[in-house]
């Protein structure tokens, strides 16, 4: 019998992995990627008897392949709060599935353990970007502020890790910091010889700080772009740098561009934070997508760059909504 832990790189996903093999230590085949790799289960090969955990990826995404993995006889456990679409019902699914904003993965699996291993849970409750709830209960466990600003940047660190088009671009490959972390209950002792962790958290630092002093050219009146040079540090910062610049200048909407891997160009727009409408529109004529307020654009043809930067001129103008009349237009 083979057991398969297959985990969405970032935070969250290493934390509610951290907690479930902290409270049932099991030897198991790694599944997991960068943070944009949803499509995990398909590289899970089940056999009769196999157990299969499943966490921090998207139900709907991996629909086709759970059924198939229930379907040879593998039992699975899954945990996750993205949307998860139609939730199949089979004896040998158990899903515990909570889409409530104020979660994570983490916080279901410590929900799940009965807090357990919180401290885990914390740390991924920041990666995720839910600081408020992190701190709340990292307050009722009686951290200091010191030791909440060590777990927060711990998590925040984790989840940089994950960005990049692919495990080629990222720091560290998340599987090896899934052994890292491995057995460790107190995240706050975490053993670092090699000086792993802190080459992450440097290169977190170094990263943003490097992004922020890119320049960054008004486009119109209502919006601005930062094109960042073809490196991997540019894919892994430029989702972290978009949300820099939108606040930095909260009356203008955003985009950060930044060549993929593979010759095209990947755009991490933002609306202005004061109306957070238009990033999803504008995206959506590029064949990008993503909410009204943050959204992006996978794979925009060098050709289109001149077409989008027009485009984003207009977007994010208060009077005349632009993009939703061109949308209407097509
Ligand atoms: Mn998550």
């Amino acid at each position: 019998m083979t057991r398969f832990d297959v985990f969405n790189g970032d935070a969250d996903g290493l934390c509610a992995l951290q907690q479930l093999r902290l409270a049932q230590p099991v030897d198991a085949v790694l599944v997991t990627g960068a943070k944009r790799d949803i499509a995990l289960l398909e590289r899970v090969d089940a056999a009769p008897g196999d157990a299969v955990t499943v966490l921090d990826v998207s139900l709907a995404a991996n629909r086709n392949a759970l059924l198939r993995v229930l379907d040879r006889g593998a039992d699975v456990l899954y945990f996750d709060h993205h949307a998860a679409g139609d939730v199949p019902s089979h004896p040998r699914l158990r899903a515990t599935i909570d889409t409530d904003p104020a979660l994570c993965t983490s916080l279901i699996v410590d929900r799940w353990l009965g807090g357990r291993h919180r401290p885990w849970a914390i740390v991924g409750a920041y990666g995720d970007g839910l600081v408020a709830e992190a701190d709340a209960l990292a307050a009722a466990a009686g951290f200091d502020e010191d030791r909440r600003r060590a777990l927060r940047g711990l998590g925040e660190d984790l989840n940089y890790n994950a960005y990049g088009d692919s495990t080629a671009d990222l720091l560290v490959p998340p599987a090896a910091l899934a052994v890292r972390l491995r057995g460790h209950a107190d995240p706050l002792a975490l053993p670092d010889d090699d000086g792993l962790l802190a080459r992450l958290g440097r290169a977190h630092r170094d990263e943003v700080d490097r992004a922020l002093a890119q320049p960054v050219a008004p486009v119109g009146e209502h919006a601005c772009a930062c094109i960042l040079p073809d490196a991997a540090w540019s894919r892994r910062v430029r989702g972290v740098l978009a949300n820099a610049l939108a606040r930095r200048a909260p009356q203008r909407g955003c985009a950060v561009v930044s060549p993929r891997a593979d010759g095209g160009l990947a755009v991490s727009v933002r609306a202005p934070l004061v109306s957070r409408r238009g990033a999803d529109a504008l995206c959506r004529r590029f064949g990008g997508e993503g909410r009204a307020g943050a959204a992006g654009i996978d794979d925009l043809p060098r050709a289109r760059l001149d077409e989008f930067m027009a485009a984003l001129r207009d977007a994010f103008a208060p009077a005349a909504d632009a993009t939703a009349a061109a949308d209407r237009r097509r």
